[in-house]
């Protein structure tokens, strides 16, 4: 167990930050830190980086203690001359995800304002990462899984933390689909023995969607180009058929989750979906793979813009190249990538 109590400097207030985007885990195991960090004595703040939309408080709104987070940009912590915080990261792996990078009116902040910062996580850092207290490892599913095993006694889980949890490692690992080891069942195992809903959390964390969910998702089906030989699937959407089509950031949204969740690693015979999205200055690329995807994504996609960011079997990022020759570009880089003659 890490001693969190002997950690955390005295006479200082505790910031704790809960990764974007928006996800089960992230607010979970903030809000099961907090909660503990909170009985430890310590003025505790817990923040999510930026504001929220209805949707998404639709989606996780239920969370035990949600309306106990903060919504918002987190930078005035990082002022100079300010070091009253002991500043705790959960989730997450770069530094734009701690505050509302989106806001380009403010400076990133300068996190060497804040001389003490723990990291809880389950990721594999970038070599420039931000602290060398770390707590997890790339062999966890999960933060919640990482604290409940490192962090947080036993004796002070309840009913409502036990609910948080769960969500989190359902969340994670796709409710017990990927990414998860006997160790990760057997603290869920041991969540469930609060008598938690565990049927209605996966339900609720992976299963019901919204109508416009379901719309995204038929509109992708009839879209999707099949290339059986590359095993792969692509959907190319350039601006003109949005315009066309009459498509908005919002449906853009739900077309991302639902192609990424219900097509990219969901077609027998087909290894991984790579969705284009043109923009007015970039095209979107969001890749996924499934079981039977034997290529890092975020390796493939290097010639078409990725920085070799992500996971092995999803990866997205933002190329400033023009949109009408990637597909063209994709189907060449995984040809030669899985040594097809062209
Ligand atoms: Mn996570």
């Amino acid at each position: 167990m890490f001693d969190l109590k002997a950690f955390l400097p005295k006479n200082k207030r505790v910031l704790v930050i809960s990764a974007a985007p928006f996800d089960g885990d992230s607010l979970a195991s903030g809000t099961i830190l907090t909660k503990y960090i909170q009985s430890l004595g310590f003025e505790t703040l817990h923040y999510f980086p930026r504001e929220i939309s209805a949707k998404e408080k639709e989606f996780l709104g239920w969370l035990p203690y949600f309306e106990e987070i903060t919504f918002g940009d987190t930078r005035q912590f990082f002022e100079k001359g300010k070091d009253s915080t002991t500043l705790v990261t959960v989730d997450g792996r770069d530094k734009i995800q701690f505050y509302d990078y989106k806001n380009e009116k403010l400076p990133p902040p300068d996190f060497t304002n804040i001389s003490t910062i723990l990291r809880m996580h389950h990721h594999t850092l970038p070599d420039n990462d931000i602290t060398k207290n770390l707590v997890g490892g790339a062999e966890y599913s999960s933060t919640s899984e990482v604290i409940l095993t490192h962090i947080i006694p036993r004796e002070f889980i309840n009913h409502q933390l036990a609910n948080c949890g769960y969500a989190g490692i359902v969340d994670d690992t796709g409710n017990f689909q990927w990414n998860f080891t006997s160790q990760t069942l057997s603290v869920a195992s041991w969540l469930c023995t609060f008598g938690i809903d565990a049927p209605s959390i996966s339900s609720w964390v992976m299963h019901v969607r919204d109508e416009e969910f379901y719309k995204a998702l038929s509109y992708a089906v009839e879209r999707i180009h099949y290339y059986p030989e590359i095993r792969t699937i692509l959907l190319p959407l350039s601006k003109e058929e949005q315009i066309k089509d009459k498509l908005t950031p919002e449906f853009n949204k739900s077309l991302i989750a639902a192609f990424n969740t219900e097509l990219a690693k969901r077609i027998r015979g087909y290894d991984r979906g790579i969705l284009l999205l043109e923009q007015d200055k970039h095209v979107k690329v969001t890749g996924r793979g499934q079981s039977t995807n034997k290529i890092s994504l975020a390796e493939l996609l290097r010639p078409v813009g990725s920085l070799g960011k992500g996971h092995f079997n999803a990866t997205d990022f933002e190329t400033k190249q023009d949109f009408g020759p990637i597909e063209q570009k994709i189907i060449k880089v995984v040809k030669r990538a899985l040594g097809v003659d062209s």
